[in-house]
This record gives C-alpha cells, sequence and structure tokens, in this order.
C-alpha cells in the first residue's frame, strides 16, 4: 500500500484518519506508541526531525504538519473536489482559512489557556478575540468554510475548531457549534472516530 499514516489515536493523527476517509483512498496505519517515547525513535526522527506525529508517507514524498497532509492529500487526489483547482477563485479562501488553523487558531488558542503576555501586532496569531470574530465571520452564511461543500479546509479548519471547543479553549459560539455539528454528522468523520476508539481500545490506552 502506498499511503502510510504514522499513527497515535490521541495525537493530531485522529484528525488525518478523518481526512483520509473523506478521500476515500487504502491506507495503512502505523502505531507509534508515544507513550513509550516511539515517536522520539530513530524511526521516526529521519521522517520528521522534530520527533512528532503525524507523519504521512506517500511512496517516497513525506509530509508532516496536519494542514500540509490535508492540502497533500486533496491536491493529488481530490482535486475539484476536495481540492479548488488553481483555476477557481474559491481556492484563495480554500487556502486562507486551511492555513489561518494552524498558524492563528492553534497559537492563538494556546496562548489564551497558558496565559502567555504577547504583544498582539507583533504575534502573527494576533488578538484572541479578534481571532474569534474573524471565524466567525468566515462561518456565517453557509455550511462549510469554503461555501456550501464540504472541502478539506474543513477537515482542516474545523477540525482544530472541534478539538479547541473539545478541550475548552474556544467558546462554543452558536456558529461554531452548528459547524461542528454538521461535521460530526459527516460518515467519515465518524468512521474515523470509531477507528481511532477502537485502535485506543486495542492498545489499553486512557486519556490521562
Ligand atoms: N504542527 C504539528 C504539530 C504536531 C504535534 O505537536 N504533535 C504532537 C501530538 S498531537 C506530538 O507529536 N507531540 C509529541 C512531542 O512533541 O514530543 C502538526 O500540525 O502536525
Amino acid at each position: 500500500m502506498s499511503i502510510v499514516l504514522y499513527h497515535h489515536p490521541f495525537s493530531r493523527a485522529a484528525t488525518v484518519i478523518w481526512m483520509l476517509e473523506e478521500v476515500g483512498i487504502p491506507y495503512e496505519l502505523k502505531f507509534v506508541d508515544m507513550f513509550k517515547g516511539e515517536h522520539k525513535t530513530p524511526e521516526i526522527t529521519a521522517l520528521n526531525a522534530m520527533g512528532k506525529l503525524p507523519i504521512l508517507t506517500d511512496g517516497e514524498a513525506v509530509v508532516t504538519e496536519v494542514a500540509a497532509i490535508g492540502l497533500y492529500l486533496a491536491d493529488r487526489y481530490s482535486m475539484g473536489k476536495l481540492a479548488p483547482s488553481p483555476e477557481d477563485p474559491a481556492r484563495a479562501t480554500y487556502l486562507r482559512w486551511s492555513l489561518f488553523a494552524p498558524s492563528v487558531i492553534e497559537p492563538g488558542s494556546m496562548a489564551k489557556a497558558a496565559g502567555w503576555e504577547y504583544k498582539p501586532g507583533q504575534a502573527g496569531w494576533g488578538d484572541y478575540n479578534a481571532m474569534l470574530t474573524a471565524m466567525e465571520g468566515a462561518l456565517t452564511g453557509h455550511d462549510y468554510i469554503v461555501g456550501n461543500n464540504f472541502t478539506m479546509a474543513d477537515a482542516i479548519f474545523g477540525g482544530t475548531l472541534r478539538y479547541m471547543m473539545m478541550f475548552k479553549m474556544i467558546e462554543p459560539r452558536p456558529v461554531f457549534s452548528a459547524y461542528v455539528e454538521r461535521l460530526n454528522a459527516r460518515p467519515a468523520l465518524q468512521r474515523s472516530d470509531a477507528k481511532n476508539a477502537e485502535i485506543a481500545a486495542s492498545h489499553g490506552l486512557k486519556r490521562g
């Protein structure tokens, strides 16, 4: 099988299963026991010097970073469907919110939760409340982030929002909750949640 996901169900790799299920291509999972530190072994750091998951390999291609993995999969295997084509003006919106997730939502929510002191004008993620307002605006008036059709940007942006809400790092504004409910209703996400739960159970894993 060409696609291999280095995975642990309590990591961001859980979202990559959702992405793969949305694309609908075969893939193999390689369990990396993070509780035993296996993500810091030479096999893993040779693929990702950060010693972090997820890592996806596709033949000779190695992709890390959840957002990059989603964009890669959609471009390679779902162009014009889960990824707007380069000629489609919707691609601008698609890329914009796909990159907003790791560059603004992730650090912005972490900074807020950890009580970091920083200057919003200097930090790339800016002000927390401005971030929430921007996200709310981006989701208002349509079902998904690019319009009324699901794209990979929803697995990236929505996947991040879903986790941040789950861990109470983002408040459940009505627009956010309605969007996450729509995502939760997707068969691919349900299959992914079931697969992650099954893998956790098979390894006797419990969240700390
Ligand atoms: N920016 C990375 C974050 C990857 C990351 O932080 N992964 C966590 C698990 S969710 C990890 O591997 N942590 C273990 C460590 O850093 O030692 C991405 O988007 O994929």
